[in-house]
Order: C-alpha cells, then structure tokens, then sequence
C-alpha cells in the first residue's frame, strides 16, 4: 500500500525518506505546481544522517492528482493541518488511514471534523530534524514516536512497516496523554526562552516562573482529565531544561527566523481548555497575553 505524505518539510521529508529507504511505496503530495516543478528540478529529497547524504527519488504530485489515497501520513505545521487535509478530503479511500504528525492539540479534532470517514491516528515526536535547503533535511536528533488511538489497544497490522523503515514508535491507546503531556512541557519551556531570548538552559535563572508555571499546567492536566499526564511534570520539564540546554526551543527558533509559530495550538489550546472548564490559569493566561503580544510587535500571528 502506497504511503502518501503530505508535507515535504522536516519531518514529512525524514519520514518520506527512510519509508522509500526501505523498499516501501511512497508518494509525496507538494502544495501546488510551482513547488512541484522546483522539486522535479531538485532530483528528489536529500537526507542528511551522521555526516553522510543521500538522494531519494520518490515521485511526487499535488493534491488534485486523481489516484486514491488509502493511506496518508498528514506532518505539516498545526496551522495548516485542516485545510491541507481538506484538499485531499475528494481522494480519501472510504477506509482511509490518516496519520497526524502535529504538535500541540486543537488541529487534530479540526481535521477529524473535515474527514469523518477517515480513521485518524494520533502522533508525537521527539525525533528533531530541520532543512538546511528547499528540498534536503538533516536527521538531528534521534527520539521516539507515540502512535494511536484513543482506547485503542491494537496498533493496525499495517504499522509494523515503520519498523521495517527504522522509525522507532510505540502504540498507545492513551496518545491524548502523550499530547497533553508533551504540550505541557512545550506551554512551560517554549514561550519563556522566546520572552526572555534565551537558550532552553537559560530557564535556570527563572526557576520562580517555571515552578508555578508547572504547577498550573499540573491542575488543568488533572481538570482534563489527565492525571497521569501531570505526574512528575515539574522533574521532567527541569530535566529537559537540563538536557537541551544548549538548544534554542523550536518556537524561539521559529520567532528568531520570523516564522509563524503554533501558539494557537500549545497555550492557547490550554487556556481555551482552562476556560472550558472554568478554571481560572492567570499565570498561563498572563504569558498567553506576553507572548501575543510579542509576536504581533514582530509582524508575526498570534492564533
Ligand atoms: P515544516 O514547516 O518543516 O514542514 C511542513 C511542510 O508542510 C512544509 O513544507 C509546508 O510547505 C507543507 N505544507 C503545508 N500545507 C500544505 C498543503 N496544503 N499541501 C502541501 N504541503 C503543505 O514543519 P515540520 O518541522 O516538519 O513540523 C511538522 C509538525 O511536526 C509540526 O507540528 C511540528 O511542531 C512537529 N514537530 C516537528 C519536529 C521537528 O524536528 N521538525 C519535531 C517534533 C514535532
Ligand atoms: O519540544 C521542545 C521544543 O523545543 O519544541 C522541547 C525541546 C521539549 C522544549 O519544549
């Protein structure tokens, strides 16, 4: 069965390349006939693993293509999710499998809404890769992949191809969990290095703000229905400051390059959720504020 992916960016183009790599059929679905062409003029996607370079060939089209599609890998930014997902809704299989590759929460539930016949399989990622040219990515940092359903204990027999591809994942019937908790972490650490410009590491001088900030979290976790998302939450959100703190979080890195970010997605999500259940986040709401209010004095988004 053919793997159509759409979204030719970091981690569409990582995925892309090491299904190809290993035998499996894949298609990548570019957004328009300009991108198309400059990617047929490329050659193919180039990735970039432990100093060494390859060049894939895998065929690509646009959404209008005709051919069906039955199984979709959908990784493109949280903003574009829905809409992408819509441009396909016309090729979808009756019993499509769509996998959501998206950071945050709020995206996901949009394209369910978009595709109520598509069966939607949730994912989150530690594995971290970025382009260095249109068309080429480099594999930068090795992590795991949560895969799955909401109270669904089997993972589809079809998955076990990602293995075959190298990709290390694991089924979770409580993926809402793995979400939360990975947003979480992301609400905590993200918008202070933006608001302060510093490297994730330099949270350490902050610990008053992470702290309650943390604590926050850990309430609207447990609101949501999502205790064991927030046990520990604190010792590991220190822990990633600790092991990454020579990095630039990805929104710090998206804001420094004058990228829309998915602020939308991480703490608006979890004040819109706090709202929901009228519960009163003033510490997640007063950084919601700062950080919009940063990004609009840069030109960039704030939903
Ligand atoms: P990216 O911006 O590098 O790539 C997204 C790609 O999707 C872009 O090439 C864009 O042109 C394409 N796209 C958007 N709409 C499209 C459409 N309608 N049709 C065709 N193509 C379309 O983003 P990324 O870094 O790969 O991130 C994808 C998701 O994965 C995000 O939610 C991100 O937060 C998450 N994530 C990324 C990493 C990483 O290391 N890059 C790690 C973990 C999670
Ligand atoms: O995922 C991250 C990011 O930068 O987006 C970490 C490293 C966990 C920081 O929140």
């Amino acid at each position: 069965m053919t793997w159509h992916v759409l979204g030719a960016g970091s981690l569409g183009s990582l995925w892309a390349a090491r299904l190809a790599r290993a035998g499996l059929p894949v298609r990548l679905i570019l957004r328009d006939p300009t991108r198309l062409a400059a990617y047929r003029a490329a050659g193919g996607l180039r990735l970039s693993e432990a100093g060494h370079t390859h060049l894939y060939p895998i065929p690509a089209e646009t959404a209008d293509s005709p051919a069906p599609v039955q199984r979709l890998l959908l990784v493109c930014k949280a903003y574009d999710a829905e809409e992408a997902a819509a441009s396909l809704a016309p090729r979808l299989s009756a019993n499509a499998e769509i996998i959501l590759l998206q950071n945050g929460l709020g995206s996901q539930d949009a394209v369910a809404a978009r595709l109520p016949r598509a069966r939607c399989i949730l994912a989150s990622s530690t594995e971290g890769a970025f382009r260095d040219a249109d068309f080429s990515v480099v594999f930068a940092g090795r992590g795991h992949t949560w895969l799955g359903r909401e109270g669904q204990d089997q993972a589809p027999a079809w998955l076990s191809e990602l293995q075959l591809a190298g990709i290390q994942h694991t089924w979770s019937a409580e993926i809402l969990g793995k979400l939360w908790r990975k947003l979480a972490l992301n609400c905590a650490i993200n918008p202070l290095t933006v608001l302060h410009d510093c490297r994730n590491g330099g949270l350490a001088d902050y610990p008053g703000e992470v702290d309650s900030l943390c604590a926050e979290l850990g309430t609207l976790l447990q609101q949501c229905n999502q205790a064991s998302a927030a046990e520990g939450l604190h010792a590991e959100v220190q822990r990633v400051i600790a092991a990454t703190a020579a990095n630039y979080s990805s929104m710090h890195q998206d804001v420094a390059q004058g990228r829309r970010t998915e602020i939308a997605y991480l703490l608006g999500y979890a004040c819109r959720a706090a709202a929901q259940r009228q519960l009163a986040v003033p510490l997640l709401q007063a950084l919601h504020q700062r950080l919009s209010a940063h990004l609009a004095a840069r030109g960039l988004p704030t939903t």
